[in-house]
């Protein structure tokens, strides 16, 4: 009886360091797999970097990563996040704007995002955020090639 329990905890103590070896490094698997695109003051002491696969924005349907990070470097969990990709008008052309999609990932402070960026150019990545680091908006100007 003793031992049965025993065995069940510590099959249960490996199927649960298996599961968190898992998430851990899909987690940081998806937050080292970037080169950084742009990065910019975030307020409250934070960094913000917009990073993807090549470090390059793109035209079209994209996915790319948030991270926020403190003065050494160590990610922070923001909370809610927000970003609106806008490019100013040009001559004839209007204003444009395209928002992102996040979902946060194993790595508190690291946000997978999604966005359509409908033409090459310069953009403005428009941040928001809020949550346990406080609340900020802020903006870092991207090129889409
Ligand atoms: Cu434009």
């Amino acid at each position: 009886m003793k031992k049965t329990s025993l065995v069940i905890g510590i099959i249960t103590l490996i199927a649960f360091v298996l599961i968190a070896a898992g998430c851990g490094s899909a987690g940081s698997g998806s937050a080292s797999a970037g080169k950084p695109i742009a990065s910019g003051p975030a307020g409250n002491n934070l960094t913000a970097t917009l990073s993807n696969a090549d470090g390059t924005l793109k035209k079209g349907n994209q996915e790319f990563t948030l991270t926020f990070t403190d003065a050494s470097g160590k990610t922070v969990d923001v909370g809610s996040v927000a970003l609106n990709y806008r490019m100013a008008a040009m001559g004839s052309m209007s204003e444009m704007n395209s928002g992102a999609t996040f979902t946060t990932t194993g790595t508190p402070g690291v946000y997978k995002g999604k966005a359509d960026i409908e033409m090459g150019g310069e953009w403005k990545a428009m941040i928001t955020y809020e949550g346990p680091a406080g609340k900020g908006a802020f903006s870092i100007p991207v090129v889409a090639k």
